[in-house]
């Protein structure tokens, strides 16, 4: 049951993403994109098949963890760490990166693999997910795992520590962006709508939310548990600039970040329509995959569905 290896895409990667920093940071400090190797759309389905296969290896190693919701995801994080952000997996700390929090901390293994493939720790550690003493806890943890920005599980808090993050980004004149991915069970926390005004009120053009709008939570469909629409009205009703896009689709995703970095004085949210397990036949749409792992024949069933890239309409 061996994570597979894509070395030859880690090393593609990783200095499409130096080069992104010195592009910024040695040729015109205020230029983020000038004169920077563009990623195929290709490339990053590819990724994103990489890092499917890493949430189902992990999760069914580790007999646990949250293989729905961190499936749902792969898309919106493979776009960010690949395509959208300045940042250097060699240089964790850089004090110009962008920052991503994972507010939704419970789908820590789609960052975790997603942080593997862009090298900011060896793919092997993806084995050890949840295991005593693990850098890779079944949370998000700052403290342990390069790469992780901010410790996150407890829903609606990551919000608003991306707010802060943004606000003193800001304060100190830097440029750098700040990017949280939230889900639409968390959005029934109240701490969400508290950070959602805050961030209006600063006109922290510098913050990025993306929704991740799979319509599950843990115990069931969200229209039953706490209904959020009508969720756009409801973020532009609070003062953001709102996109909506189909969260598989890396075109549609790709544009509504640029259309974000253009937007100043206003955050915005990009609510992305997602699928609880995409890619897993078994698992789509499948409430009890929210915290299960797969067993050794559904990690074996699973990962022949995944052989081949999902493309931006859904098919293979
Ligand atoms: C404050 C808090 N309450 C409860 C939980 C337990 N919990 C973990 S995940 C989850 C459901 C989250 O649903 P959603 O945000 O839709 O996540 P996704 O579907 O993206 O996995 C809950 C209630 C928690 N982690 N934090
Ligand atoms: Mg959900």
């Amino acid at each position: 049951m061996r994570a597979q290896s894509s070395a030859a895409f880690r090393a593609v990667c990783a200095k499409r993403l130096v080069k992104r920093k010195n592009g910024s940071a040695d040729i015109d400090k205020n230029k983020r994109t000038s004169g920077l190797p563009s990623v195929s759309i290709d490339e990053l389905e590819r990724i994103a098949l990489t890092v499917r296969r890493h949430i189902i290896v992990m999760t069914g190693k580790a007999g646990s963890g949250h293989p729905g919701g961190s499936l749902s995801a792969v898309e919106i994080v493979t776009s960010l760490l690949f395509a959208v952000m300045r940042h250097d997996p060699t240089d964790p700390r850089w004090p110009a990166r962008d920052r991503l929090v994972l507010s939704k901390g419970h789908a820590a293994p789609v960052l975790y693999a997603a942080l593997a493939e862009a090298g900011y720790f060896p793919v092997e550690w993806l084995e050890s997910l949840r295991k005593l003493g693990s850098p890779l806890q079944g949370h998000p943890d700052m403290h342990r795992t390069p790469g992780v920005e901010m410790s996150t599980g407890s829903l609606g808090q990551g919000l608003s520590m991306a707010v802060g993050m943004a606000l003193a980004g800001m304060l100190d004149k830097s440029d750098y962006r700040v990017f949280a991915i939230i889900g639409d069970g968390e959005s029934d926390e109240g701490q969400i709508w508290e950070a959602a005004m805050a961030a209006a009120h600063y006109r922290l053009g510098n913050l990025v939310a993306v929704l991740d709008y799979n319509g599950l939570q843990i115990d069931g469909p969200n229209k039953q548990v706490m209904s959020i629409e009508p969720v756009a009205d409801k973020w532009r009703s609070f003062g953001w600039h709102v996109v909506e896009v189909d969260g598989h689709d890396f075109r549609q995703l790709l544009d509504a970040f640029a259309q974000a970095e253009s937007k100043k004085g206003q955050p915005t949210m990009i609510v992305a329509r997602t699928v609880k397990g995409k890619g897993v036949s078994f698992m789509e749409n499948v409430v009890d995959f929210h915290g299960k792992a797969p067993t050794v024949e559904q990690v074996e069933s699973a990962l022949r569905e995944l052989s081949s890239p999902i493309t931006g309409n859904g098919a293979r």
